[in-house]
């Protein structure tokens, strides 16, 4: 049996198609955004230069994304033998929508593009993602009305945080009351595209919908109180939340009729970028700690117990397969990686170079490369923060640059999840950047456990194929795993470093945050 995964993230569209029985990978695309659809300009997925701290995309190139993939995915394998559909999207992410929305959905007609028949339903032209962080305003009034952020987290897992959908919905009531007031339905990018492949307005699961701060974390449903602190009218213009494990409904005929996908089959819930790669890394039960390098940086885990981060910076979220997960993600990942590259105009190859002709600890030169405001630690800079000698702060030691880049990161990452209490022997890495071996070995060093890859690359398109085959067949999760989160042969890395290389970095980042204005 053939399932398709899909995943819906930042910078790309991307599809894999697994093979139950063989347990083998049938094909993997994606259609990256800025690359395929420059019309859109967005060359790294979202509109760039919004204003106070905006960070919009257009849910129009999703759209049209979709059917590039579908089309391209058609020439690399046979659709017909596809039996079952899952997927993810980037998490937090908020789209618009009229009432026409509920019309146009059960009757998309295959022979006009899907963005050309549901522009017209977009009571919002633009969709705030997860990197906007212009509702600092709109958090500390939620606070306000909640009884403090402790309450909040207590009740959605999470303090009110600027990129989550609740804040970000608050927002545009304030701003644009009566676009507001024309919204029928209010969708995550997961439920959206969802939603779409239906022909049917569907729920948002779980593991996405606590990345809102509108739902309570005890009864895995919306909360009243959060929600009437964020929005009026909020009830009626959100669908319901459910399991990750329900089946949304069929595979719309436009599907069918477009690209040859078979009628009727089913598709389960959409869910979260981040829960999907906890299904697809194989760690939907406690125990496995996965780090994933896409553009953000995230580090997760399924947690036995709930825990909440005291300092407010981390996350509880619901876990696809059952129970919760706890998320700690750093805005400065990948994009602050590029921009350190960008800066010395070197590509990967010289990036990863400029690694393994430095030696760890990078003779005590240190930075915090927040290119961008950050959320792990909450700091609001728009350079690095960096001590070591002269030239090294006056970017004229590239190398140096380079190692320091990544090993502050790793450093931060280390410190910020502490909270989550966790021991772990082998960290599993995934997303763009893990296919990197001297960024997995720094990461080996500073956490000082084994790094493991997975054979597959794209984590969360796979986790959607298997969250897809188990709901639809008598495959089981195990069964799954064993065929496809093996790891990858002779990837794992072990620790080069005696324990405590890293100490005086440690103390020396935390000495450049202290004095942070
Ligand atoms: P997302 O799913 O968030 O859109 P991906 O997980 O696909 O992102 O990761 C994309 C990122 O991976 C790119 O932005 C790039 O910075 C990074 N990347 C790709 N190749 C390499 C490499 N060889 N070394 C380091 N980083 C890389
Ligand atoms: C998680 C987060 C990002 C997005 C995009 O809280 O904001 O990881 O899911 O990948």
């Amino acid at each position: 049996m053939y399932t398709l995964g899909l995943d819906a993230s930042t910078q790309s569209f991307s599809a894999v198609v697994i093979d139950t029985a063989e347990g083998s990978i049938v094909a993997e695309h994606a259609i990256n955004f800025g690359q395929h659809l420059p019309q859109y300009n967005a060359p790294q997925g979202f509109i760039p230069d919004g204003k106070d701290g905006e960070v919009h995309a257009d849910p129009r190139m999703w759209l049209d994304a979709l059917e590039l993939l579908l089309q391209d995915l058609g020439k690399l394998c046979d659709l017909t033998k596809i039996k079952a559909i899952s997927g993810a999207g980037q998490q937090h992410g908020s789209v618009y929508l009229n009432k026409e929305w509920f019309k146009i959905i059960p009757e998309l007609n295959p022979k006009v593009n899907l963005a050309e028949q549901i522009e017209v339903s977009l009571s919002r032209n633009s969709a705030p993602i997860w990197m906007d962080r212009s509702t600092h305003e709109e958090c500390r009034e939620i606070s306000a009305k909640v009884g403090g952020d402790a309450a909040v987290c207590e009740r959605s897992g999470s303090i009110p945080i600027e990129r989550f959908s609740g804040p970000q919905i608050r927002r545009f009531y304030k701003n644009e009351p009566i676009a507001y007031e024309s919204t029928a339905r209010i969708h995550l990018v997961s439920s959206f595209i969802c939603s779409v492949l239906c022909g049917n307005d569907c729920p948002i699961d779980t593991g996405d919908a606590s990345g809102m701060n509108l739902m309570n974390i005890e009864h895995w449903d919306w909360d009243p109180e959060l929600l009437h602190a964020t929005a009026p009218g909020l009830v009626d213009k959100l669908p319901p939340v459910r399991p990750a494990e329900t089946q949304a409904g069929i595979l719309s005929s436009f599907f069918s009729k477009k690209f040859g996908l078979p009628a009727g089959i089913p598709v389960t819930l959409f869910t979260g970028d981040n829960p999907s790669s906890l299904v697809g890394m194989g760690a939907s039960q406690p125990g496995k700690i996965v780090v994933s390098l896409g553009t953000s940086d995230t580090f997760f885990a399924a947690m036995p117990q709930v825990v909440a981060d005291p300092k407010g910076c981390g996350h509880v979220f619901g876990n696809p397969m059952g129970g919760s997960m706890s998320l700690q993600c750093f805005v400065n990942g990948s994009l602050a990686r590029e921009a350190v590259k960008d800066k010395f105009h070197f590509n990967w190859n010289q990036f990863t170079n400029a690694l393994e002709n430095t030696k760890p600890g990078n003779g005590g030169q240190v930075m915090l490369p927040f290119f961008r405001p950050e959320v792990s630690p909450r700091l609001n800079c728009e350079r690095p923060l960096m001590t070591g000698s002269e030239a090294f702060c006056d970017w004229q030691e590239a190398e140096a640059a380079v190692r320091a880049c990544v090993e502050g990161q790793f450093l931060n990452m280390k410190c910020c999840s502490e909270w989550m209490q966790l021991q772990p022997k082998t960290i599993y890495l995934t997303g763009g950047a893990s296919k990197n071996d001297a960024i997995a070995q720094i990461l080996a060093d500073i956490f000082q456990v084994n790094v493991e890859r997975l054979a597959v690359s794209g984590s969360v398109a796979l986790g959607a194929a298997m969250r897809a085959a188990c709901q639809s067949s008598d495959i089981t999760l195990d069964e799954l795993e064993l065929s496809f989160c093996s790891p990858l042969e002779n990837s794992l890395l072990y620790p080069q470093v005696a324990p405590h290389h890293y100490d005086a970095a440690a103390e020396k980042l935390a000495k450049l945050l202290e004095a942070a204005p």
